[in-house]
């Protein structure tokens, strides 16, 4: 791919020049997955916790057709407050550049766009997966996981999927699935799915060391590095049936499909859980980010080691 269709940010150009820890964060979240004000506060949450970590923050968004790898304060308030901002997956990538459109972008995407930009660790809240219902729906994220070799940060995938259908797909695709401290796959909001996990890890230098020894052997897939939710903030399971059930249910009957369905879902479920999931979807983030930036600090560590 040519460089000229990629905009890394200096910042970010020179900590890949010298190997320092790079934290790549996706912006559908902060477009699409939080409502205003909680979004933007959270976006520059965000990038402090990689910068007191000692990682360069790099956020991933498409403004005015340019794939862009770190962005300004005055973007990621665009993401956050405009009204029109698009919500761009991987398929969407040829179309928002050829015709300048400025959005977000999606798991897949970020994922597309950092590993074409030599990015290594990506932290998100909760990825995409295979939706509940017979149509069936299967996020864009699985298949860009199943080939872009890159460690991706998460709690599990989000709640309102699948879960063990969505376990399943990983597992046949070839998707390494790391428990982080956990030995079952977090289940985003609650921090047990009752799904198993290929292996647990307890330190980012066992992940570095996984992923050192996965581009050894030159495999295409990412690594999936599940992080349950804090103690504190988790909402169990069993406290949100009804709430997901309602919101699911709501879906159905408004049409509601595509990629309007994973943000509806989202919000309904905050609005219904009087912000209890709003609060739990913030405290993921932040500690997923936080996680990232250590495992970044391992492998650029190891990298230099070698
Ligand atoms: N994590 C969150 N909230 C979100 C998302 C992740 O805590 O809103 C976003 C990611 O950008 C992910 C997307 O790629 O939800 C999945 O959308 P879909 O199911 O339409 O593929
Ligand atoms: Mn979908």
């Amino acid at each position: 791919m040519k460089r000229e269709l990629l905009h890394i940010a200096a910042e970010v150009a020179a900590a890949v020049e010298s190997n320092k820890p790079v934290v790549v964060l996706e912006s559908t979240v902060i477009a699409h997955g939080l409502p205003r004000p909680a979004n933007l506060e959270t976006a520059r949450r965000l990038e402090a916790i990689v910068r007191d970590s000692g990682a360069v923050p790099a956020t991933v968004a498409i403004i005015d057709g340019k794939l862009c790898v770190g962005l300004t304060d005055d973007q990621l308030r665009l993401l956050a407050e405009a009204p029109d901002v698009k919500k761009i997956s991987t398929r969407d990538i040829p179309v928002a550049v050829a015709q300048g459109w400025t959005g977000a972008t999606t798991v897949a995407s970020t994922a597309w766009i950092a590993h074409r930009a030599h990015l290594k660790v990506f932290a998100t809240g909760g990825i995409g997966g295979v939706h509940r219902g017979s149509l069936p729906d299967v996020s864009a994220d699985l298949p860009e996981l199943a080939r872009t070799p890159i460690v991706v940060v998460c709690s599990g995938a989000k709640i309102v999927l699948d879960l063990p259908a969505t376990r399943e797909w990983l597992e046949t695709h070839a998707v390494t699935v790391v428990g982080y401290e956990c030995d079952e796959l977090p289940a985003f909001y609650s921090r047990r799915s009752g799904l198993p996990v290929d292996v647990r890890a307890d330190s980012a230098a066992q992940v570095a060391e996984i992923f050192r020894t996965q581009q050894a052997l030159e495999m295409s897939s990412a690594l999936l590095v599940t992080v349950p939710v804090p103690e504190k903030f988790e909402v169990p399971a069993p406290q949100l049936q009804s709430v997901l059930e309602e919101a699911l249910s709501q879906a159905e009957q408004n049409n509601i499909a595509g990629r309007e369905l994973t943000p509806f879902l989202l919000a309904h479920m905050a609005q219904r859980s009087g912000g209890a999931t709003l609060r739990t979807n913030v405290a993921l983030l932040e500690n997923n980010a936080r996680v990232a930036s250590q495992i970044s600090f391992a492998i650029s560590c190891a990298t230099l080691g070698a």
